[in-house]
């Protein structure tokens, strides 16, 4: 199914150890009150269980103001848990086994590292497409060359499906991401590590309206 535009716009991916201490529900109320249009539970190291657990009352969180839930690789946690969609990378579960795996009404994200990668999307009925990473970032070490501004202009060119830009996004560029092109950022230390996770996903959000409406922000 294809995200609806207005939850691709502001995509908080959840890290715990970006929180600071603070407990995770915590910081993804505050941001979804602030702007979050979509969340997905991003977790490297909880036994399948805990993250099932995780899953289950964070959808619990995000049900009341219709903010859909995606489970970061684990199609069988999104399963369980009656997540709204799943987010894969390159080296995850292959699109098209997803695809059958999952009922039609679920949303399914996937990461694109390279043009070729964008060109191999073309086919599928993805919901969107993580445009991974735009800058390199402290938070996520293992990847592939960042796109950078001219790589997302040309990937807009590039493709129909609508394109999250992630990686090194916060107040200072997201402006410029936004006007190049990109449907939406997806953000993990903008927002978990910022002070106020409200403060912060009020501000970026209001950056993405802004200059959609074409009445950038005055810093
Ligand atoms: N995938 C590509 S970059 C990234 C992920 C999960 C991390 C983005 O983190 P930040 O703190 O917004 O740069
Ligand atoms: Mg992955």
């Amino acid at each position: 199914m294809n995200a609806p535009e207005e939850n691709v716009q502001l995509y908080l991916v959840t890290d715990e150890a970006a929180c600071m201490g603070r407990d995770l529900y915590w910081v993804v109320e505050e941001a979804v009150q602030g702007g979050v249009t979509m969340v997905q539970l991003r977790e490297k190291t909880l036994s399948t269980r805990a993250f099932i657990e995780r899953a289950k009352r964070l959808k619990e969180v995000l049900q009341p103001y219709n903010v859909p839930l995606i489970i970061n690789d684990r199609v069988d946690v999104a399963l369980a848990a009656d997540a709204d969609g799943v987010h894969v990378g390159q080296s995850d579960m292959p699109y098209e086994i997803l695809n059958q795996m999952l009922p039609a009404s679920k949303i399914i994200g996937l990461s694109v590292e390279s043009e070729a990668d964008l060109m191999e999307a073309a086919q599928w009925d993805v919901s969107y497409l993580g445009l991974s990473p735009l800058y390199a970032t402290p938070t996520k070490t293992d990847t592939k060359n960042p796109w950078g501004i001219e790589g997302l202009r040309r990937a807009v060119t590039q493709t129909k499906h609508s394109l999250i830009a992630i990686g090194g996004i916060n107040f200072m560029n997201a402006e410029e991401v936004i006007r190049n092109g990109a449907g939406g950022i997806a953000v993990v230390s903008a927002i978990c590590s910022a002070t106020s996770p409200y403060e912060a996903a009020f501000r970026l959000k209001s950056i993405i309206l802004n200059t959609k409406a074409g009445t950038p922000e005055q810093t």
